[in-house]
């Protein structure tokens, strides 16, 4: 099932279940604003999750609501999450699904961060 992103956020998503520490995930890196874990089904060899400790459902809710010092510390953890990664050179690819036709499943925004390796025109 695909994420409606116009519903109300949910605090018993399985996102919002790993930031209060009740579902284990392998952290990358915790700031005040966010958190980053990898995915369980790496689609790269280095596949990782950034999620912002703020309830937004999506990329849209998120830019929307969030403060400019949530939006600032989050777009700044994205980058150093990639950086202390080394995958600034060869580079990476970032990609935030929103909503049905993006396949959105996990209502609570995440940007996956995808390296390591090449990754040809598009990760779907
Ligand atoms: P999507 O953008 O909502 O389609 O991506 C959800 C991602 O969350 C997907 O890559 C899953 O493998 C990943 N994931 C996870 O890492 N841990 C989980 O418990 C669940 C999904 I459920």
């Amino acid at each position: 099932m695909t994420v409606d992103v116009t519903k109300p956020y949910d605090p018993d998503n399985i996102f919002a279940k790993i930031l209060r520490g009740e579902i284990p995930s392998k952290k990358v890196y915790e700031d005040e604003w966010s958190y980053a874990f990898y995915d369980i089904n790496a689609q790269a060899k280095t596949h990782i999750l950034i999620v912002p400790k703020g309830a937004y459902v999506s990329w849209d809710d998120f830019s929307t609501k969030a403060s400019a010092e949530e939006i600032a510390g989050f777009v700044r953890a994205v980058g150093k999450v990639a950086r202390d990664s080394d995958l600034v050179e060869p580079g990476y690819r970032l990609l935030a699904n929103v909503g049905h036709h993006a396949g959105q499943e996990v209502p609570h925004l995440h940007v996956h961060l995808f390296g390591g390796e090449p990754l040809g025109p598009m990760i779907a």
